[in-house]
């Protein structure tokens, strides 16, 4: 059946798989806890329910997912809200103190402390698909848990299970919205492992998450309204791979459109129609409005420099009520407006796909998900604040003292350079 196991860490981590599997059981037709709604059956049954859910007893899907934090807070509460009977409760592993924001923490210090269980629930998960296809983990780049022990796991997975894709969203650090200085540590560190052990990332900067949401709310927005976007492109970033479709069926399928070379695989994503939580439903786009907010700059979950910068590759789905037709006219006058790199097919660069069932409350929809060089402009932003601290020797003893010496730190920055490096000159 293809199946993905899914893997939440952290507070960030949690909080999103929080949203986006109440998405996806609307989508799939299911309640809160995992049961067939009545006479809701029409996406269930058209639908590849065995990727993302394990059938049991009496017809309830359970999530093919694994929540992991250090502390218990977050998991405590999706366990007692609605969906307290949704996931399988040998798969959430809560553990204490938390990582106290340090990558050294989440990934030596308590992380040792935890991997070998995690691991264990991880196979078991995997005992119970056919023919896994990979993973899909959620994370923030910048707190403790999500950073370090994510990292850890990344590693371990890699290691266990070398032939099966490893996906992530990752959710980049901004100021606009957390306050902790040593992020960008935390997520120079963790990028490098992203790099040397994923094969795609989703970067969900919350810089741009913070923009986007202020823009449509007309307030300051906070995590949820930043997950609520999450969710939406998660979910369409996962459509193709829970309905049938021809674009995009499988994770390998993904990696070979969208990474050109090994170790650029970082993407942004976008979704349209963007609209505050709830007022969704309201909107209608005709399809040339739908296309174009599906590619506008500042709808991107990255904060981009499109200015200085080629595409890679793209992919966009739209789903919903759309036409073939509507579709190929419009998006050929889009790909003409699209800076592609030089030494790349022009017009095969970017695929598109579609899919019958909208996100709920939508009529239609659009996902871009693209691997642009102006990502790099990400990776320099947060070198630029690591080497403030990191120069004055600032809150490097807390990441010497759990294991992670300044060369390590240093290496780390090396290598989230070259990254970036590598992004520029492929432009
Ligand atoms: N978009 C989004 N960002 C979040 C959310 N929660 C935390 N963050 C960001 O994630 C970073 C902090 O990481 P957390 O996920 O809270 O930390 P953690 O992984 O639980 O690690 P520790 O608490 O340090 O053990 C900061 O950059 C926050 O702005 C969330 O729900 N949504
Ligand atoms: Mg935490």
């Amino acid at each position: 059946m293809r199946e993905i196991v899914s893997i939440h860490v952290g507070q960030c981590g949690n909080q999103i798989a929080d949203r986006y599997w109440r998405l996806i059981l609307r989508e799939h037709g299911l309640s809160e806890n995992g049961l067939p709604k009545d006479g809701s059956n029409a996406a269930a049954s058209n639908s590849n329910m065995e990727v993302f859910f394990h059938r049991v007893r009496d017809g309830k899907y359970t999530p093919r997912a694994v929540l992991v934090d250090l502390e218990p807070g977050v998991i405590h509460r999706i366990e007692s809200g609605e969906m307290a009977q949704l996931f399988d409760e040998s798969s959430i592993i809560r553990k204490i103190p938390g990582a106290a924001n340090n990558w050294a923490r989440g990934y030596n210090v308590e992380g040792e402390r935890v991997i070998d269980q995690i691991m264990n629930v991880i196979d078991a998960a995997v005992e119970k698909t056919k023919a896994l296809q990979g993973f899909l983990l959620t994370h923030s780049l910048g707190g403790g848990s999500g950073s370090g022990l994510g990292s850890l796991i990344l590693e371990r997975l890699r290691q266990a299970y070398p032939k099966k894709k490893i996906f992530t969203f990752s959710v980049a650090p901004s100021p606009l919205i957390s306050d902790s200085a040593v992020e960008p540590y935390n997520a120079v560190l963790t990028l490098q492992r992203i790099r040397d052990n994923a094969d795609a990332a989703v970067l969900l900067d919350n810089e741009a998450l913070f923009r986007i949401a202020k823009s449509k709310l007309h307030r300051s927005p906070n995590y949820m309204d930043l997950n609520h976007i999450v969710a939406l492109i998660m979910s369409s970033v996962t459509a193709s791979l829970r309905f049938p479709g021809k674009l995009n069926t499988d994770l390998g399928e993904f990696v070979t459109n969208l990474v050109p070379f090994p170790g650029n695989h970082f993407l942004t994503a976008s979704f349209a129609p963007m609209r505050g939580p709830g007022s969704e439903g309201q909107v209608r786009l005709n399809f040339p409005d739908l296309a174009r907010e599906t590619f506008a700059q500042d709808n991107f979950t990255a904060a981009i420099d499109w200015a200085n910068g080629v595409y890679l590759s793209g992919c966009a789905l739209f789903r919903g009520d759309v036409r073939a037709k509507e579709v190929d006219e419009n998006m050929a006058a889009i790909r003409k407006t699209m800076n592609y790199a030089s030494y790349l097919p022009q017009q095969g660069g970017l695929k598109i796909g579609t899919a019958d069932t909208a996100p709920e409350g939508f009529a239609s929809s659009g996902l871009a998900l693209v691997n642009h060089t102006g990502i790099a402009a990400v990776f320099e932003r947060l070198i630029a604040q690591f080497d403030i601290m990191f120069d004055n020797h600032a809150y490097t003893h807390w990441y010497e003292g759990a294991g992670v010496s300044r060369d390590k730190m240093a290496e780390a920055r090396h290598c989230v350079a070259e990254l970036a490096k590598s992004y520029r000159d492929a432009s």
